[in-house]
C-alpha cells in the first residue's frame, strides 16, 4: 500500500515532471556520489554545481557559485499564507493560501524537467528528542541536497519514523529558471508546508532552516506553548568548571556564529557550542527554559572569518571530519585552488577569481568574495562542540541575550529589570541592515528578538506569547541587551568584540549566579565598572563612558521610532508592552535630575575600581 509520503512525492512529481526521482538515505557514500554528480554531470547554465578545492589544506571542501542574482534571502518575495491576513500581521507579506498555491502551481508545472528530484528525509532536532520534528524536502539541485545533509540530521530512518502517517513537515523546492521575477518562498503554516521556487540560496532553499524551524515552527510554538527563536546556544564554562547555558539572538550577519564559537580572551573561561542560528525553547517540568538546536550544521558568513575573529571556525572548516564542507560565493586562489575571502589571514593572493569566477583586479575596489559568501559545515567539525549537543532534552537556559548592530545609542550591555521589561527590551531592538538579505545595507530597522524576517505570525501576538511563556517559568532566565557595534565620533568600533566579548559574558554569568550587583539606568541595569573585567584591554576612559552612555536627548528620536513601529500592531499589542514603553519614555524624560537614576554620570565614575 502506498504511504501518505509516497503519495505526496508522486503528486509533486506529476506537477514538476523530473526525469528521475532519487530517495536519499543520508549516508556518507551517497553524499560522495552526489558531489561527484554535481562536479561532473549536473549543470546550471552550463556551469557545474561543485568545484573540488585543494583537499590537502581544505579536506572535503567544495566551492559552489550561485547565480549572480541569487546571493541572499529575498524577504520581499517571502510570504506567509495564513487563511487570514491579520494572523500574518504587518510583519509578513501575505497571500491567501489558494491564490498562492495557484500561482505556485503555474510556476512549478514541469519545472524539474531534465533534472533529478531528490527526496530528502530529515529530522530537525535529535531523533530521540520529544521536541524534534520529522520532515521531507524535495529539491532539484544537488547543492541543496548536500547542504541539507550537512545542516540537518538526514537519514532514511526518518522514512520509517513517518511510516504511514501524514504527520511530517513538507517542503517542495525547485531552482526553477532562477529568474528573480519568478522567485517565491511561500509558507503554509497550518499545513506544515513550504513551497519555494527560483532560488538556490540558503534561507530561501534549505527549507528546514528559516522557513520551517523559524517561520512555521514559531507558529507551532504559539499554538503549543513553546518558542522557536533566531538564537545561538552556548555553554560558558567558568574557571571552576561550572557550565552555564545561554541563548543569544542577533540579526543575520551580526556575529552569531563568532559568538557561538568564541575563543575566550579571559583565562579559565571557555565557550562550548550548541548552535549558531536557531533554538527551540520549551518550559521544562522543572519550570526552567530548555533549549535545543534543531540543526546539525553551521551556515556562516565567510568574509571576516579569520584566526583572529574566529579561530575555532577555521579549525572546523579545515577539519578532516564530517563530509563535506561547502563554500558558496567565496573567491578562489587560482594558484593554490583554495577558497579566499576578504579578512582571511595572510597576504592577498596574486591570482584570484572572484565569486562569479571572473579574474579579480585587487585595485578595482570591488570585493572578490560576495559580502554574504557562506560556508556550510557540520557542527560535529567544531572543536568547541558541547558534549550536551546530542542530549535530546537540550540544556537549561540561565540568560537570554538580545542584540542588534547599532553604531549609536545602545550600550554595550544592559540587563532587563524583569521578564516583562526584557520582552519590551527585545521588542524595541533595532539593527542596521547587513548583506544577509537583499536590501540597502546599513539602514536602521526595528528587528525584535532578531525575528522580524522570521516570525511566522503577527508580532503583536508574538510579544503576548513571550509574556505568557514568562508566566509559566518558575525560574525565568535573565534577559540582556548587547551591542558590540557602538562607534566613536570617527566611526570606529569602540569595543574590540570577538574573543573579548567573553568579558560581557562573564558579567552576565556573575549576575545570574548572584555574584555582583548592578546599577540602574532608565533603560535597564548596567555593570559597576569594577565588575566588568577589562584587564589587559586598553580602552580610554572617555571611550568606556561612551560605551555605556544613555543620553536622554539622543533617545527622543529612538522613542518616536519605537512608538511608530509598535503602533503597527496596535490591535494586538499587549497592554504590558505599551506600559513598558510609557515607563521608559517617562524615565528618560525625567532622568535629569533624579535620585536613583544617574544617566548623566560617567560609567568610569560609578563604582570604579
Ligand atoms: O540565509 S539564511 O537565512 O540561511 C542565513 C541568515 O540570513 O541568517
Ligand atoms: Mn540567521
Amino acid at each position: 500500500m502506498t504511504t501518505a509520503l509516497e503519495k505526496w512525492v508522486e503528486e509533486q512529481a506529476r506537477l514538476t515532471c523530473p526525469d528521475k526521482i532519487y530517495w536519499c538515505d543520508g549516508s556518507e557514500e551517497e553524499a560522495r556520489r552526489l558531489i561527484e554528480i554535481g562536479t561532473k554531470e549536473e549543470k546550471i547554465n552550463g556551469q557545474a554545481i561543485f568545484h573540488k578545492l585543494n583537499q590537502e589544506n581544505w579536506p572535503n571542501a567544495y566551492l559552489h557559485r550561485s547565480h549572480h542574482s541569487d546571493v541572499a534571502r529575498t524577504e520581499h518575495l517571502t510570504y506567509v499564507c495564513h487563511p487570514d491576513k491579520e494572523i500574518a500581521g504587518p510583519n509578513n507579506n501575505w497571500m491567501a493560501p489558494e491564490e498562492a498555491k495557484e500561482k505556485m502551481r503555474a510556476l512549478s508545472a514541469g519545472c524539474m524537467r531534465g533534472r533529478t528530484m531528490y527526496v530528502l528525509p530529515y529530522m530537525m532536532g535529535h531523533p530521540d528528542s520529544p521536541y524534534a520534528k520529522a520532515c521531507v524536502q524535495l529539491t532539484d539541485i544537488s547543492y541543496v541536497a548536500i547542504s541539507m545533509r550537512v545542516m540537518t540530521r538526514m537519514s532514511k530512518k526518518v522514512i520509517d519514523k513517518i511510516g504511514k502517517s501524514d504527520d511530517f513537515v513538507k517542503g517542495l523546492h525547485s531552482i526553477g529558471d532562477l529568474n528573480p521575477n519568478k522567485r517565491f518562498i511561500m509558507h503554509f503554516p497550518d499545513e506544515h508546508f513550504v513551497w519555494s521556487i527560483g532560488s538556490g540560496y540558503g534561507g530561501n532553499a534549505l527549507l528546514g532552516k528559516k522557513c520551517f524551524s523559524l517561520r512555521i515552527a514559531s507558529w507551532l510554538g504559539f499554538q503549543e506553548g513553546w518558542l522557536a527563536e533566531h538564537m545561538v546556544i552556548l555553554g560558558i564554562e567558568d574557571p571552576k568548571g561550572n557550565v552555564t547555558y545561554v541563548t543569544a539572538a542577533l540579526p543575520s550577519a551580526c556575529g552569531k556564529t563568532n559568538l557561538a564559537m568564541l575563543e575566550s580572551a579571559l583565562p579559565g573561561y571557555k565557550v562550548w557550542t550548541l548552535g549558531d542560528d536557531i533554538s527551540w525553547l520549551n518550559v521544562g517540568p522543572d519550570g526552567r527554559l530548555w533549549a535545543i538546536n534543531p540543526e546539525a550544521g553551521l551556515f556562516g558568513v565567510a568574509p571576516g572569518t579569520s584566526l583572529k575573529t574566529n579561530p575555532n571556525m577555521l579549525r572546523a572548516l579545515k577539519a578532516d571530519n564530517f563530509f563535506p564542507t561547502l563554500f558558496t560565493n567565496t573567491a578562489l586562489d587560482k594558484d593554490t585552488n583554495e577558497p579566499w575571502w576578504e579578512g582571511l589571514d595572510g597576504a592577498v593572493p596574486k591570482n584570484v577569481l572572484d565569486w562569479q569566477g571572473q579574474s579579480w583586479d585587487s585595485s578595482s575596489g570591488l570585493k572578490a568574495a560576495h559580502p554574504n559568501a557562506r560556508f556550510t559545515v557540520s557542527i560535529y567539525n567544531s572543536p568547541t562542540l558541547s558534549k550536551e549537543f546530542d542530549n535530546p532534552k537540550g540544556v537549561p537556559i540561565s540568560a537570554i541575550i538580545l542584540g542588534g548592530r547599532r553604531t549609536q545609542l545602545i550600550p554595550l550591555v544592559t540587563e532587563a529589570f524583569n521578564w516583562q521589561h526584557g520582552v519590551f527590551l527585545g521588542a524595541r531592538i533595532g539593527s542596521e541592515t547587513t548583506a544577509a538579505a537583499i536590501h540597502k545595507e546599513g539602514v536602521l530597522r526595528r528587528d525584535p528578538m532578531a525575528m522580524l524576517p522570521f516570525c511566522g505570525y503577527n508580532m503583536g501576538d508574538y510579544f503576548r506569547h513571550w509574556l505568557n511563556i514568562g508566566k509559566k517559568l518558575k525560574h525565568p532566565p535573565k534577559i540582556y541587551s548587547v551591542n558590540w557595534f557602538r562607534a566613536d565620533e570617527n566611526g570606529r568600533f569602540i569595543w574590540p568584540g570577538f574573543g573579548e566579548n567573553i568579558r560581557v559574558l562573564k558579567w552576565i554569568l556573575d549576575r545570574v549566579n548572584n555574584q555582583v550587583e548592578a546599577q540602574k539606568t532608565s533603560i535597564g541595569l548596567i555593570p559597576h565598572s569594577k565588575d566588568l573585567d577589562l584587564s589587559g584591554l586598553d580602552i580610554p576612559e572617555r571611550q568606556l563612558d561612551k560605551l555605556f552612555e544613555v543620553n536622554p536627548e539622543e533617545w527622543q528620536e529612538e522613542l518616536r521610532d519605537i512608538e511608530k513601529f509598535l503602533r503597527q500592531f496596535s490591535g494586538r499589542l499587549p497592554q504590558e508592552i505599551l506600559e513598558e514603553y510609557e515607563a521608559l519614555a517617562e524615565q528618560l524624560n525625567n532622568s535629569r535630575p533624579c535620585e536613583d537614576i544617574e544617566d548623566s554620570i560617567r560609567f568610569t565614575d560609578r563604582g570604579g575600581a
